[in-house]
């Protein structure tokens, strides 16, 4: 037999949908799987073929789950709120309603004609608005619960984009979307509270089946640590100066260890007692250059220390009463802790650093390092240390030192987090409105529940305000409104949402993606949720991935989904590099088009290349032999109907179906997509030298290759009379 793909990719495409089989069903009494994928985000650059990788995973889970009886769902979705659409259309003169619904067409084109089994009846498009209705009523839901709040505050500004970018979308100092360097201005934002969720979210992690790396990221990101908070007073004034610590093990004996402190240039202490401070012109200049830094910048580990000492200002050690010097400098963070800390330059690089520069005494209280050569931040026995001294395990004397500490007033246990609060606005056009109204009287109100969705004005000119303000600014009848709580005149919010928030919730959506009453059916998410196996990519741990487990979280405390988690387990596919082993991009030319390899090799190709190209979860360059050379399998796998026949079994070929059969089914469970296709390959020449096989053992070769290639196995079941799908 021979396959043509020009004619029947497109004949069993249509077969399956005029059935519905990828359908989810409502039938509840089945065992359910729910199958996610990160849905994309409509460019107008079309799918790549990271994207069929991304894909590829779950859809082999899928189909091989419905095979064994499984209701599945596994749906697919249009992330497209966002600025690159925005931006286009500005550029092109056109509505980013034109084109979002132009690129989603045409995604939706590219995945059909993959072949993927996703349920068709359920996509969400988190920009329409009977999808942002339910986003903005879970913002609403979090204002009610006090989760949301506006603060004037530096931000990560993006002088191109004219937005605020949260940490997480300016790492490294520059823009996530167009990469620009980012600038600190002051702005009055809003905020999500997720650090209230911090520990929830920790704890979280113990309950699912994440990779380690992935959950060690995340841990990393919210970066919780347990230390002390310290007071120390201020010499002759009546006030005290407040430090954070993870190491109060070193705090003991001012003469000794806490040599001097360093608070922000920053603290507010700074300008509360700027009369006694001698050196304000230059704490002053100091404060200036500071300003012009990112915390990038100021956090990274520079050797080269800068700071000024405060003249006219010194602290008391708490314990022993000396008194010892408070410097300002930009390695100490306002934004962590109390911006204040004390320094023990023995034993820790940065503050070792700075006492160099300043000519500072290092004394150490920890045995085991040398003070010439650096701080020493390992183990040892306490010296130098009064009560701590012959201590030899740190957890030992941190806990001694909390105890006095507390039992004398002077400071006490605390926990600080490394993750921030959620910035949550953009002061651009294509995203979801805020649903708040500022009156003069009541202040702020949130927009009445039934009056969702908010919906976006129809504007002709959506460029961004010379000052960074949201274009929605200058639409009057968008912006005046009366106040839902008195009825007096007041002003809408103009603000818009980050792009994060329709990714924050979609998974639930899917579940019952039509209900206009509520998120989604109770009843369906009892049956659905949580997600029983979410693939996606790296880039989304520390972001998407802590965002949508921090609203799930939320809406489960407050009684709307079934479970604390909403992602039962969690697997990431590696990237698809370029031919030559570096990343595809645009401008190196090597980016390949999944139209053009299905154009020429048909879909089961690229879908079988994409699993074999190496392992799932590692990147892997791009080759067209080895495409040629999936090809070939396929083709020799539909030429095995030439040489099936009723002939019986013989006990060689009957084995190596078995362990093949074994295989597959445990390489798939454990994305081990690669060595199933070779262990199908190798199977394939045990048949060919053998010669023969029978029609039974074909329609097994079928139905365990058929979640790869589905649509060359539909054939061949067809031409051995095979009843209903393959599939
Ligand atoms: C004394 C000390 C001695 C420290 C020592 C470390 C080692 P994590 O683990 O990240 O929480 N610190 C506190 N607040 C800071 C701020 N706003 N900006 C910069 N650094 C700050 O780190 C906490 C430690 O980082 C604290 O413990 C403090 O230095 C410093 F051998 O206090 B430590
Ligand atoms: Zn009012």
């Amino acid at each position: 037999m021979k396959y043509d793909f020009t004619t029947s990719d497109k004949k069993w495409q249509d077969k399956w949908e005029e059935a519905g089989i990828f359908h989810a069903s409502d039938d509840r009494s089945k065992p359910k799987f729910y199958g996610l994928v990160e849905f994309p985000y409509p460019s107008g650059a079309g799918m790549h073929v990271g994207h069929i990788k991304a894909y590829s995973g779950l859809e082999v889970v899928s189909r091989k789950r419905r095979m064994q009886g499984y209701n599945v769902l596994f749906p697919i979705g249009f992330d497209a709120f966002g600025l690159p659409t925005e931006n286009y259309a500005i550029k092109n003169n056109m509505h980013p309603r034109a084109v979002t619904d132009k690129n989603i067409h045409h995604f939706i084109e590219q995945l059909k004609r993959v072949g993927f089994s996703f349920d068709w009846t359920r996509t969400v498009d988190t920009t329409d608005e009977s999808y942002y209705k339910w986003t903005q009523w879970i913002f609403r839901k979090m204002f009610d619960a006090g989760l949301v709040f506006r603060d004037k505050t530096l931000v990560n500004y993006c002088p191109s984009c004219k937005c605020v970018l949260s940490n997480e979308d300016s790492q490294g100092g520059k823009c996530d979307i167009c990469h620009s360097e980012v600038v600190q201005r002051s702005k009055d934002v809003w905020y999500l509270r997720i650090t209230a969720y911090a520990d929830k979210l920790l704890d979280g992690l113990r309950h699912v089946d994440y990779p380690a790396n992935i959950r060690m990221q995340q841990e990393n990101w919210i970066g919780r640590s347990t230390g002390a908070f310290v007071n120390f007073t201020l010499a002759g004034l009546d006030e005290s100066l407040r430090i954070y610590t993870t190491r109060p093990d070193t705090l003991f004996g001012a003469t000794y260890m806490v040599t001097f402190m360093v608070i922000a240039p920053e603290h507010p202490v700074i300008d509360r007692h700027a009369d006694r401070i001698a050196n304000m012109d230059e704490v002053g200049a100091y404060r200036e250059e500071c300003a012009k830094k990112t915390e990038f910048e100021r956090t990274q580990l520079v050797k080269d220390k800068t700071g000024v000492r405060l003249d006219g200002i010194s602290a008391i050690n708490p314990i022993t009463g000396a008194e010892i010097p408070v410097y300002i400098s930009d390695y100490v963070m306002m934004g962590y802790g109390t911006g204040a800390i004390m320094a023990v330059p023995a034993h820790d690089e940065r503050d070792y650093d700075f006492a160099r520069k300043f000519g500072i005494d290092i004394i150490p209280v920890i045995e085991g390092g040398n003070i010439e050569d650096g701080a020493y931040t390992g183990d040892g026995r306490m010296i130098n240390s009064d009560f701590l001294n012959g201590y030899t395990n740190k957890k030992d004397s941190i806990e001694r030192m909390l105890d006095y500490l507390e039992e004398k007033g002077i400071g006490e246990r605390g926990v600080q987090y490394k993750m921030k609060d959620w910035a949550f606005n953009r002061q651009r056009y294509w995203g979801e409105p805020i649903p708040i109204v500022h009156c003069p009287k009541c202040g702020m109100v949130g927009v009445p529940y039934d009056e969702l969705p908010l919906r976006l004005p129809d504007v002709e000119n959506f460029e961004p305000g010379e000052g960074g303000e949201s274009p929605l600014a200058k639409i009057d009848s968008f912006v005046n409104c009366t106040c839902p709580k008195c009825g007096g005149q007041a002003k809408r919010e103009t603000d818009t949402m980050p792009q994060w928030a329709g990714s924050s919730w979609y998974f639930i959506r899917y579940v019952d993606p039509h209900n206009d009453n509520a998120l989604a059916d109770p009843e369906a998410m009892k049956y659905w949720l949580p997600v029983d196996w979410y693939n996606g990519g790296m880039e989304h741990v520390t972001r998407h991935l802590i965002y949508s487990r921090f609203w799930y979280r939320f809406l489960y405390d407050i009684g709307v989904v079934p479970t604390p988690e909403p992602y039962a387990k969690r697997s990431a596919q590696g990237m698809i590099l370029g031919a030559n082993g570096v990343k595809m991009s645009k401008s190196l030319g090597n980016v390949v088009d999944p139209n053009d390899v299905v154009d020429k090799f048909g879909a089961d190709t690229l879908r079988t290349y994409v699993l074999f190209m190496g392992d799932y979860g590692s990147a892997a360059p791009w080759n067209d032999n080895s495409v040629r050379g999936c090809k070939r399998f396929l083709d020799r796998v539909v030429s095995l109907t030439d040489i099936a026949s009723g002939r019986g079994e013989t006990p060689e070929l009957s084995s190596a179906f078995h362990k093949t059969v074994k295989k597959v089914t445990e390489d798939i469970e454990a994305m081990k997509f690669n060595t199933a296709i070779a262990a199908m390959m190798t199977l394939l020449n045990d048949i060919c030298d053998h010669g023969s096989l029978t029609l039974d053992e074909l329609s097994v070769f079928i139905r365990i290759l058929s979640p790869f290639a589905p649509h060359v196995c539909e054939e061949l079941w067809a031409a051995i009379g095979g009843e209903g799908f393959a599939s």
